[in-house]
């Protein structure tokens, strides 16, 4: 077997489902394995940026490594925000980088695509990676290929591989299987009495759960613990999607004084809010009105368990939630689902669409033909999506970068199958829009909303006035032809409602519905989002 080939094998028996990618000469040796040897599938996009956010929501969705493949320097380090993002949100995406042959920088040339050094590259990924390995001996190179896969799975965050191009045909030993670190069950158990503990001894105990709890596979096992301990759950911001479809007494998304008011009461004001897999972070409760008292809140959080002043250093989530369904009892009285309504029945009329008019017409077609995966960009879209049932959800909720909402839409359905909605703003679809010419190649299918306000509209929402908010207007439905799908332009709610409808129903081309909204008009959680946010921050509008 060859390294490359040991690699790819390594990569899909650790759950990788497709590789992402853009060549360049230093990765040549590389795709060309990954495509011949037909070991994972090959998804080639157009722009780097686009295939770290792919490849990171593969990894999101489907639960397993997500695989990012580019050439040095140009396409490495076009990709470090996507990875930045993996980093933060904590979504283990392999980064495979084409590299010189180990003897091409002696000949005393500078080499293309090169920085201050040979090494300016790895330098910069290990900042955001959290392991690393340039393969440049085959003897070691299965072991080090286990050591970084496995570390991204326990840690569930991003690894970077450097590929030197001489190194990809060299004969290499088959890489080791996964290890899973043993957890500390005794500990896990102690943990979990103790927490229970403190939840009965509570008057108004609750569940919050964030990322963690899908990254590491748990949705079901969760699910099943909020059901036996019977109290109000709620997600993060970033949590959004979680348990979707279940039976859990999910109350709905916390967001502050930005969200729903039962659920921020529920969250603010409990004495025994256990915590799983959360990240604290501005997203989630930068806009809370109480801020949440730790010492009332039990933390599972990066494989450690905070409970008041006690730290359980080496209790994985994944063993804390088995250890806490061994003793959970009924400690309150939420037995059933989804207290939050959210919008339906959107008039069929000739009113200009708002941004909620959006989030009732999606629901609507939830209610009529079942759920679809969402991934949405950053902007009015993703508080949109607030308000629209809950359902899977890929979205940078946390570093909030944009460009994520077309390619990750994108890898979700190439991972899963699964025909995704997509929302994006028209600043956002400036970015990485254009992927959408890709779908025909592969025979992907999503349902694009643009949010056009002509306007980076959030923006515009911090800082009123500025006349640099104002975008043109891209004809994005007329340019859906050029990209190979089907594109319409709306106005009204009832050409809005058709046009999802016209979408829906046919399965073989992606569609853009491109939604005229009023410039300035955001959606009242965004408004209440920002205002919050100003207020905390004091970025005051002149
Ligand atoms: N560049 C990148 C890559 N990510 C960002 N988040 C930003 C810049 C800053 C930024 C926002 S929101 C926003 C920008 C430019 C405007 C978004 O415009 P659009 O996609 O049209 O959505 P909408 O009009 O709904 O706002 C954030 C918050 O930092
Ligand atoms: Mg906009």
């Amino acid at each position: 077997m060859t390294l490359a080939e040991s690699l790819l094998h390594a990569l899909k028996d650790r759950g990788a489902k497709a590789v992402f990618g853009i060549p360049g000469d230093f990765a040549l040796p590389f795709f060309k394995v990954a495509e011949s040897s037909d070991i994972l599938p090959l998804y080639t996009l157009s722009h780097e940026p686009a295939v770290g956010f792919a490849a990171d929501a593969a990894a999101r969705f489907s639960g397993g490594l997500g695989i990012a493949a580019v050439t040095y320097g140009a396409g490495a380090l076009n990709m470090v925000n996507p990875v930045a993002q993996a980093y933060v949100e904590k979504s283990p995406l392999v980064i495979i980088s084409g590299a010189p042959g180990r003897d091409e920088g002696e000949r005393g040339l500078g080499l293309h695509h090169q920085v201050k050094h040979l090494d300016s590259q790895l330098l910069i990924y290990r900042e955001v990676t959290c392991a690393q390995a340039v393969l440049d001996d085959a003897d070691t190179a299965p072991a080090e290929i286990a050591r970084v896969l496995d570390t991204a799975l326990t840690r569930s965050r991003p690894v970077y591989i450097e590929l030197p191009r001489d190194m990809v045909n060299a004969a290499c030993d088959p890489v080791p299987a996964r290890t899973v670190p043993a957890s500390d069950t005794e500990a896990a158990a102690d943990c979990a009495d103790e927490i229970l503990q403190h939840l009965k001894s509570a008057d108004a105990p609750a569940l919050l759960l964030g990322v963690e709890v899908r990254r590491y596979g748990l949705e079901d096992k969760v699910a099943e613990l909020a059901r036996k301990l019977a109290i109000p759950t709620a997600t993060t911001f970033m949590g959004r999607g979680l348990l979707a479809g279940s039976e859990a007494p999910l109350v709905g998304t916390y967001l502050g004084l930005a969200g729903d008011e039962d659920i921020r009461r529920t969250v603010e004001r409990s004495d025994g809010l256990l915590m799983l897999g959360v990240i604290l972070c501005d997203t989630n409760f930068g806009v809370s009105k109480r801020q949440i008292d730790m010492r009332h809140a039990p933390h599972a959080f990066d494989g450690a368990v905070r409970v008041g002043h006690h730290i359980y250093p080496d209790v994985t989530l994944s063993s804390l939630v088995d250890a806490l369904l061994e003793l959970a009892i009924p400690l309150g009285s939420e037995t059933h689902a989804s207290q939050h309504t959210y919008p339906t029945g959107m008039p069929v009329d000739d009113a200009p669409v708002k941004s909620i008019d959006i989030a009732c017409a999606v629901n609507d077609l939830f209610a009529e033909h079942g759920l679809m995966p969402i991934s949405s960009d950053t902007g009015d879209c993703l508080f949109t999506a607030m308000d629209i049932e809950n359902t899977a959800l890929v979205a940078s909720g946390y570093y909030a970068t944009m460009g994520p909402g077309v390619p990750a839409g994108m890898g979700i359905q190439a991972v899963s199958g699964q025909r995704p909605l997509i929302l994006v703003g028209d600043g956002a679809f400036q970015m990485t829009g254009w992927e959408l010419g890709n779908c025909r190649k592969y025979g992907l299918t999503p349902i694009v909303i643009v949010f056009n306000n002509m306007s980076w509209d959030m923006l515009r929402a911090f800082q009123p006035g500025a006349g640099y908010h104002d975008l043109d207007d891209w004809q994005f439905a007329n340019a859906t032809p050029f990209l190979g799908g089907i594109g319409t332009r709306v106005t009204t709610r009832k050409q809005l409602g058709h046009a999802l409808n016209v979408a829906h129903a046919d399965k073989d081309n992606f569609y853009l519905i491109e939604v005229m909204l009023e410039r300035g008009a955001i959606s009242p959680t965004l408004q209440r989002f920002v205002d919050t946010a100003k207020e905390r921050s004091a970025l005051r509008s002149e």
